[in-house]
């Protein structure tokens, strides 16, 4: 795990420096001054900045200057994009770890506040649903984890998820895409997955200590392993040239925020109604487990409580929490 957050005030205070003058050379004196650190501190902050993608231009007896900043989600660049109130106001940003969900669950364990986003450049183990794998590519997706401590009882958490994936719909509907939601945990593009989501609960009897919302976006990737490439998408692949993540980053959990609080509130319908509207499931043969049976039938709609209906093939309806559904008789997607 390369952690990040230790040098970022150092290195947030030297960014803010050089995007303040403006493209101009500010001198190395002046931006220990403002530090209360040595010159060599500064000279081994700029350059781990260029090691993450800052490129800045140093002359002697002149100082830096910042040419380009990279597209990450470190808390500094994702901060300007943000709108919410609590959510993401607190990032912590690692270059590589094995899953932002892990540090997530240990940062929740050890206190962290409602609404800490974690966000990584790389995961070298992304986790998915039943210990199933999650690819990512170094810098060319979000990986972020939110660590949510809602006051509700337990068993409304199963709709958490279908908050992040109305989340992630609406902000790449803004960007012009046509999602489509998959119940209840990923969301498609031209009928592949383009983005998974995680949930994760930590709870007692009747009190929620906290949730982990992971969700991990295929943005820049070009090629996917060849077990996933027939079912995996990017926004690249799908005529998304030029995306910054960070701007996506911060434009759901923009969208998540007001999801998410309408639904403390008991209202879930904002979240669930993206959901039914762009139901990718509704209508196609499904099949899925119950108690060790495979049964079939063809998907409704979600209902009011974000189950999905289902139309078993024996006549009656079955209404799902969650769980994976497959299309046909079998696992496949
Ligand atoms: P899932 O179990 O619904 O989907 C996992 C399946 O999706 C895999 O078995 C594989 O077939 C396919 N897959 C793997 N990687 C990708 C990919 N990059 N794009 C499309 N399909 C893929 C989905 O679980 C939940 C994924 C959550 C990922 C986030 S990333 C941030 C956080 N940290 C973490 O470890 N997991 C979450």
């Amino acid at each position: 795990m390369v952690r990040q957050n230790h040098s970022r005030s150092i290195q947030q205070t030297i960014t803010e420096m050089l995007r303040s003058e403006g493209g101009r050379f500010i001198s190395g004196q002046e931006i220990c001054q403002e530090l209360g650190v040595s010159r060599t501190t500064v000279w081994k902050h700029v350059n781990e900045l260029r090691d993450q993608g800052y490129v800045i231009k140093s002359i002697p007896r002149k100082g830096h200057k910042l040419i380009a900043a990279p597209d990450t989600l470190s808390a500094w660049e994702l901060n300007p994009w943000l709108t919410t109130e609590f959510l993401g106001r607190r990032v912590e940003h690692y270059f590589s770890v094995k899953s932002t969900n892990l540090i997530a669950k240990d940062l929740a364990r050890q206190g962290a506040a409602d609404g800490t986003v974690v966000t990584t450049e790389h995961q070298s183990a992304g986790r998915g649903r039943s210990n199933r794998s999650w690819f990512s590519e170094e810098s060319a997706g979000i990986q972020m984890s939110l660590i949510l401590r809602p006051s509700t009882p337990p068993h409304s958490a199963s709709v958490i998820t279908q908050i992040g994936a109305a989340a992630v719909a609406l902000a790449l509907e803004a960007q012009g895409f046509a999602p489509a939601i998959k119940w209840p945990n990923d969301v498609l593009l031209s009928d592949r997955k383009v983005c998974g989501i995680l949930t994760e609960m930590s709870c007692e009897l009747d009190r929620i200590e906290h949730i982990v919302v992971g969700i991990g976006i295929n943005v820049h990737t070009r090629r996917f392993p060849d077990d996933i490439a027939e079912v995996a998408t990017s926004l690249l692949l799908e005529g998304g040239e030029n995306l910054k993540r960070q701007a996506l980053a911060g434009a759901v959990l923009n969208e998540f925020e007001p999801l998410y609080t309408r639904g403390l509130l008991g209202d879930v319908e904002p979240a669930l109604s993206v959901c039914r509207r762009l139901s990718w499931l509704r209508g196609k043969n499904v099949s899925f487990e119950q108690d060790g049976v495979i049964r079939t039938g063809t998907a409704g709609d979600v209902d009011s409580k974000g189950r999905l209906e289902v139309e078993i093939d024996d006549g009656h309806r079955e209404l799902l929490l969650s769980g994976e559904v497959h299309l046909g008789t079998g696992p496949g997607r």
